[in-house]
């Protein structure tokens, strides 16, 4: 259930677990554990305790080494095509220059992946993805329905700036006109006489940038001048946090939902597009599934503790019964209780409704809340 030992043994590095550009520079600033993500490292922590870190992300900026949420490049006169038919948010009005968060779907409408999608233009796309292969999936159906499309994995390697001053931060670098780029747009900017694709997003909500960095002298040369130029900001080398994350309630393929699991469990209606006459993969099943209701929620538990260390998902229980588990969890000292994302069986998803849990052996009661959090 839980893992205290962990910080004894390491992971073993090999080609097969790719390290990033970032990699010998974290590793030099404070670096204390990875995690693996698309078959790359992904830093999960640095020095200072772990709500150390939380309250500097709220206050300062924080650069992250975030090149393990790899680009599936689809270009071609098909890619358009492709890329609707792999997700259920209607992309037919989507335009240039813009982020679209987009649930990934089978023909039975179990999540694939929940990226970013950028539309660079009509004929040329990334998928900035979650951890799962997703290239395998749009190859295969690019064969199979004999499209026109190139599918790549580029050399393109996200750096983050996340936080309240990074837009201070950002502005002294790349002057006033980033500080225009509004949420989930991007644009390219110049550093030294190097473009960099820059949009406004990130996997916290501090506010932020991330840089898709495509060359990757130019890019490390621009991680140390804003390591440089942001000593003035109390900058410091950080990653996605446990903490900030569950409070704002960004989801985490693999983690909080995954293949067993269809977007209208997830919450994710708002990225649900049925009334219209777009085709995607899964389409007929989400309509039959939104006309019947779905059979399980993910669902937040308040849990009255002062900590907790989750590495599996664990059993919820009511009345002896089997009606979910928890996926994640973290003590926020924000709510001053360990909070907590959990997929529950219907008819159990209900708001303020009671259940049981088993922590390091010692019976616990939660209370199920929507999310987010408030
Ligand atoms: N940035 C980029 N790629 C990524 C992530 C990222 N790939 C993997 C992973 N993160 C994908 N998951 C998410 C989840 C949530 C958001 C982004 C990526 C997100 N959501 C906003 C929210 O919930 O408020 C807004 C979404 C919207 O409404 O459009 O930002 O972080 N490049």
């Amino acid at each position: 259930m839980t893992s205290n030992n962990m910080s004894k043994i390491q992971i073993a590095k090999a080609k097969r677990l790719r390290s990033t550009p970032y990699t010998s520079r974290i590793e030099k600033q404070g670096l204390k554990a990875y995690t693996t993500y698309n078959h790359m490292l992904l830093p999960a922590a640095f020095e200072g305790s772990l709500e150390e870190t939380y309250y500097h992300l709220k206050k300062y900026v924080q650069i992250w080494d975030v090149a393990a949420e790899r680009q599936v490049e689809i270009s071609g006169n098909d890619a358009a095509e492709l890329v609707q038919l792999m997700t259920c948010r209607d992309l037919s009005k989507s335009k240039d220059l813009r982020c679209y968060y987009c649930p990934i779907i089978d023909d039975q409408a179990r999540l694939i992946n929940d990226p970013v999608v950028l539309r660079i233009n009509e004929n040329k796309w990334w998928l900035s993805i979650a951890d799962s292969d997703v290239i395998l999936f749009a190859k295969g159906l690019a064969i199979g329905k004999n499209y026109k499309v190139i599918i790549t994995e580029p050399d393109v390697n996200i750096m983050a700036v996340q936080g309240p001053k990074s837009f201070t931060l950002m502005e002294k670098v790349f002057g006033k006109s980033i500080t225009d780029l509004k949420f989930f747009g991007f644009d390219y900017f110049d550093f030294k006489g190097t473009k960099h694709l820059i949009a406004r997003s990130g996997w916290s909500k501090q506010g932020g940038y991330e840089v898709y960095v495509e060359h990757t002298k130019s890019g490390l040369e621009l991680y140390d001048h804003l390591f440089e130029i942001g000593k003035e900001f109390n900058v410091k080398p950080g990653c996605p946090h446990l903490i900030e994350r569950i409070e704002s309630a960004l989801l985490s393929y693999g983690n909080d939902f995954d293949l067993n699991d269809n977007p209208l469990e997830c919450g994710f209606d708002k990225y649900v597009n049925l009334d219209n006459d777009i085709e995607f993969l899964g389409k007929q099943k989400l309509i039959d599934i939104k006309k019947s209701g779905v059979s399980k929620k993910l669902m937040g538990v308040k849990i009255d503790l002062d900590k907790i260390n989750l590495s599996q998902a664990i059993d919820i229980t009511i009345d002896s019964k089997r009606v979910g588990e928890v996926r994640s969890a973290v003590y926020s000292p924000t709510f001053n209780k360990v909070i907590a994302i959990a997929m529950v069986d219907k008819p159990y998803f209900v708001e303020d409704t009671p259940i049981n849990v088993v922590i390091d052996n010692v019976p616990k009661t939660g209370i199920l809340c929507n999310i987010p959090f408030v």
